[in-house]
């Protein structure tokens, strides 16, 4: 990483005493010095971004919803990895929602605040502006100078950029001190934890932030289309060094390493954590070691997806045959996985309950299952909710919302989500999947240690559902195609 701060002199005083390198104030010849000599940088033809007649619109619908009340949130400050490193910055999906600020742009700290006035609400952006060059910051401070850690926007940048009017966020903390009724996204920010009282409708304000993002908006779609057409891509560099994974210890890491190359190119990071399994690895359903070597002949789960600069994400499975043909046995679970997935695709339209979409894939595991003759009752029985036998092989639910989180709107009440009609612009996985342990004596010999997921994300449309990930091929016979003509 970086070295220390080079301005700062060496302490003599005992470690326990020793103040931050930072602390030391520099002479003021030297900060007389640093503040002089710079041509001026402010960027003045900065435009408005193309979110920002969406993100007003959905301030609009909370600001309906929680009249006379400030609201405030809060985008989150960086998380220590170790010591004095911080994992990589991403705000809250709640903040990013509701000012639209995105990629590089978003900066720790941030926090939003919806003021109430007579026939609605006032919006103010908190942020920590760039350090400019009359300020000892911008090469002092290791967390926030712009000679640390980059650039960041002035307050009139920003708003140039945001269209939402900006202020210091060290002047926040009084600003939320005066006495209102106030709702917060509580544990984001302790400095705004602090300064507001719990409030009994706090609880209903994270819920209904939660809800309004069930239905997406078409910036969103769009958005999440880049997401799954990035993914795509790194679906295409995965298969690419399939045969560098065989031929490299913990090759799971070798495809996980290849996805990870397209998010962050591509990208703003991954969606999620890459799951990557080989062989009897993709039956552990978060297998996110990925420290498993590669071999010939298995399948390879791979459950990845990019994040884009809005932070909207995609998620997808593919399992892939690391031979690039399919065994009799390896096609066979895949095919009854990809009829089910079928299934869920035509169960989607507006009006069908978001519970149906599992009941329907489920529905032909079981058949197929029963088929197989490793059931013990019928599959008639097994679907009973009581019994669900075939869940030994099937083990989670076939769909969530997909969206700024990879798991959206998981605040929503059940009434709203598992038992809730699908609307129109809803996004969704569909991801059914069967996975035989290696010690399952229930099956063959040929079939254990398979386990086999295709997910892929869908918009709810006004008649049915389009798979947004459609262009990544899913059929066995496309699959093997798909391999041959990136590995030939
Ligand atoms: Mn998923």
């Amino acid at each position: 990483m970086s070295m220390n701060n080079e301005n700062a002199e060496a302490s003599t005083e005992a470690p326990e005493k020793k103040k931050r390198i930072h602390d030391q104030a520099p002479s003021e010849l030297f900060a007389e010095f640093m503040r002089s000599g710079w041509s001026a940088s402010d960027l003045d033809d900065l435009q408005p971004l193309e979110v920002v007649t969406y993100a007003y619109a959905r301030r609009q619908v909370l600001s309906a919803a929680f009249p006379g009340i400030r609201l405030v949130l809060p985008a989150g400050g960086y998380k220590v990895r170790a010591n004095d490193t911080d994992y990589q910055y991403r705000p809250h999906s709640a903040f990013a929602y509701y000012s639209g600020v995105q990629g590089a742009d978003s900066t720790a700290d941030a926090v939003l605040v919806m003021e109430p006035t007579e026939g609605g609400h006032l919006t103010y952006l908190y942020i920590h502006p760039r350090s400019t060059r009359d300020t000892d910051a911008f090469y002092r401070d290791a967390k926030y100078g712009e000679l640390w850690v980059g650039r960041r926007y002035t307050l009139a940048e920003a708003k140039a950029r945001y269209q939402i009017d900006t202020r210091l966020v060290n002047d926040l903390e009084g600003f939320l001190k005066e006495e209102r009724e106030t709702l917060i996204i509580r544990g984001e920010d302790a400095m705004v934890d602090g300064a507001v009282k719990k409030h009994d409708r706090e609880e209903e304000f994270v819920t209904f932030v939660s809800e309004q993002r069930l239905v997406k908006d078409p910036y969103e779609i769009a958005e999440m289309q880049k997401a799954v057409d990035a993914s795509a891509l790194g679906f295409n560099d995965v298969i690419s060094v399939i045969p560098a994974a065989v031929a490299t210890p913990r090759g799971e890491r070798v495809l996980e390493a290849a996805f990870y190359g397209r998010a962050r190119v591509l990208g703003n990071d991954l969606g999620y954590s890459t799951i990557v399994g080989a062989g009897a690895h993709a039956c552990v359903l978060h297998w996110i070691r990925n420290d498993g070597d590669v071999h010939m002949g298995e399948l390879v789960l791979v459950d990845a997806g990019v994040e884009v600069e809005s932070f909207y994400t995609a998620d997808i499975t593919r399992t892939l045959p690391v031979s690039g043909k399919f065994t009799p046995a390896q096609r066979s679970l895949y095919m009854l996985v990809y009829e089910s997935q079928l299934a869920g695709f035509a169960a989607i339209k507006p009006g069908v309950k978001f519970s149906e979409i599992n009941k329907a894939c489920q529905e032909v595991l079981a058949r197929g299952l029963a088929d197989m003759g490793v059931l013990t009752v019928s599959a008639e029985e097994s679907l009973k909710p009581e019994i669900g036998l075939h869940r030994r092989w099937t083990l989670h639910g076939v769909s969530h919302h997909l969206g700024l989180d990879v798991h959206d709107c998981a605040q929503a009440r059940k009434e709203n989500y598992m038992d809730k009609e699908l609307e129109e612009g809803m996004v969704l996985t569909v991801e059914p999947g069967l996975y035989i342990q290696p010690d399952d004596e229930l099956f063959e010999p040929e079939y254990r240690g398979i386990g086999i997921r295709i997910e892929d994300d869908v918009v709810v449309t006004a008649d049915g559902c389009r798979n947004l990930s459609e262009d990544i091929p899913r059929h066995p016979d496309e699959i093997e195609k798909w391999m041959k003509s990136i590995l030939r």
